[in-house]
């Protein structure tokens, strides 16, 4: 039992320190080999991840810099070739379009000028426009083609000329009328056409030839010679005509066929104001005393006559004369005129009525000539101004013979002839005998057609209205329901029965 018990017990300790040293063993190597493994793992592992981690990250940094630098380098390097090829492109379509604008353009503007000068001319010429130009106070012309003129020669010139086929000249004396050694006036007009040499004269006289006659007076069969209103008028068969008011006024008209083919004072008449103060020469100048000198008739009435030079009155004249003057030329600008400025321009007017004023202030006449001069061109454009008052330029008419001052009465009123022309055949050109032994001309103050006629001739005349372009004329005048015949307005029915009206 108890060797049992030893061997027993010797076995279980032996037992229990193999188990115990073989666990141990067991245990130790195990827990070696854990560990070594789960070391190795976790190093190997840590390791990777580390290396992984910060070979990424280099890696990224690295290519993430390098592109960056890259990109940026591109970017710079591409848009620096962008922007400079682009503006470089821009600025050179920009220029190449302007270019090509400006010179389209420019051909485009030439073409239009071209195209509108041509159109202009045609259109002109087609309309047979007439032209007028006016010669009125100390003196001031308007030309054909509107431009105004201040010219003082004391000499006769050229007023206006068929330069390209000599049909006719219209000359104007200047003489100063003893107010101021640098001033003039137009004196007279002499008209050479069909052969004639005609003189209107101050008063209203007027020699054919050099010979004075009545009127009405008929030069066969160009020229007719009449009163009309308060001036004479001179018709033409090649559509001039000239109208003379004895005074200071006169106007020259000429239809469309002569554009272009004049000179003289009057311009050019080719509807360009800016060559007409074209000299014989052929120059233009800016001078209009060097203009008007250069026009001096070939004939003149003293011999020699000095040049003229441009002078401006009223700086000699001083401020208080000036600023009369601007006042008393002011009417010009007045409601009286108002509906008139729309249509003609009034500052020529203005100031050619200062300019007047400061040469002759204390003479009426000049005021009243401008101021007639501008309602005269208001009327030519269809406004009727009545701008004359008891006080201011006064007009007086012989009522006893049944004449009232008219300011847009008819250039050739109703007539004996012309109403029994009228009745005849209304709107048709007629030819009336004129009865010589009917010869009661009063001083030329009638233009009734029933006066004696120079020749014996047919006397044209014509229904009333049909052949009178202008517009009116200022001036005594019958009534509407009378005629003139004498210088008197008598009833149509009292009127003489002419010999002979045939048609033409
Ligand atoms: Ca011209």
């Amino acid at each position: 039992m108890e060797v049992k018990t030893v061997v027993k017990t010797v076995m279980k300790s032996v037992l229990k320190t193999v188990v115990k040293t073989v666990g141990k063993t067991v245990v130790k190597t195990v827990v070696k080999t854990v560990v070594k493994t789960v070391v190795k793992t976790v190093v190997k592992t840590v390791v990777k991840t580390v290396v992984k981690t910060v070979v990424e990250t280099l890696v990224t940094t690295v290519v993430k810099t390098v592109v960056k630098i890259v990109v940026k380098a591109v970017v710079k390097t591409v848009v620096k070739i962008v922007v400079k090829t682009v503006v470089k492109t821009v600025v050179k379509t920009v220029v190449k379009t302007v270019k090509k604008i400006v010179v389209t353009r420019s051909v485009f503007a030439q073409l239009c000028a071209l195209f509108c000068l041509v159109f202009y001319h045609t259109y002109s010429y087609i309309l047979w426009e007439p032209g007028t130009c006016i010669v009125y106070g100390d003196p001031h012309y308007r030309t054909f083609d509107g431009v105004t003129l201040n010219f003082q020669g004391t000499c006769r010139y050229i007023m206006a000329k068929d330069c390209q086929n000599d049909l006719f000249s219209v000359e104007v004396q200047h003489d100063n009328r003893g107010v101021g050694k640098d001033v003039a006036w137009a004196q007279n007009l002499t008209v050479e056409v069909a052969g004639a040499r005609v003189d209107l004269l101050q008063d209203l006289g007027v020699k054919v030839n050099g010979e004075m006659v009545d009127l009405p007076y008929l030069y066969e069969p160009h020229i007719l010679v009449e009163r009309s209103g308060q001036a004479l008028l001179l018709t033409t068969k090649i559509g001039l005509r000239v109208l003379w008011d004895g005074q200071h006024y006169g106007e020259v008209t000429v239809p469309g066929s002569f554009k272009s083919r004049l000179c003289g004072l009057c311009g050019n008449f080719n509807s360009f104001p800016q060559d007409d103060l074209r000299l014989r020469s052929g120059h233009t100048t800016n001078s209009h005393a060097t203009f008007g000198n250069s026009w001096k008739a070939s004939t003149q009435s003293s011999g020699k006559c000095a040049d003229a030079r441009d002078i401006v009155p009223c700086i000699g004249a001083g401020y208080r004369a000036q600023k009369i003057a601007t006042s008393k030329c002011s009417i010009l600008k007045s409601a009286a005129f108002s509906r008139c400025h729309r249509v003609v321009p009034v500052a020529p007017y203005l100031a050619s009525c200062v300019y007047d004023l400061c040469v002759c202030l204390e003479e009426p006449s000049c005021l009243c000539d401008v101021i007639a001069t501008y309602a005269r061109e208001c009327a030519r454009a269809g406004v009727k101004v009545e701008w004359r008052t008891h006080d201011l330029c006064a007009y007086s008419c012989d009522a006893s013979k049944g004449l009232v001052f008219d300011e847009c009465g008819p250039v050739c009123p109703q007539t004996c002839a012309t109403h029994q022309a009228s009745r005849a055949q209304y709107g048709k050109n007629i030819t009336t005998t004129i009865n010589n032994n009917n010869n009661n001309n009063n001083g030329g103050s009638s233009s009734d057609g029933s006066s004696r006629v120079e020749g014996g001739g047919d006397l044209v005349v014509y229904p009333a209205g049909q052949t009178c372009f202008k517009p009116c004329v200022a001036g005594c005048q019958c009534t509407a329901d009378k005629v003139l015949h004498n210088g008197r307005c008598i009833n149509p029915q009292d009127c003489p029965l002419l010999e002979d009206v045939k048609l033409v």
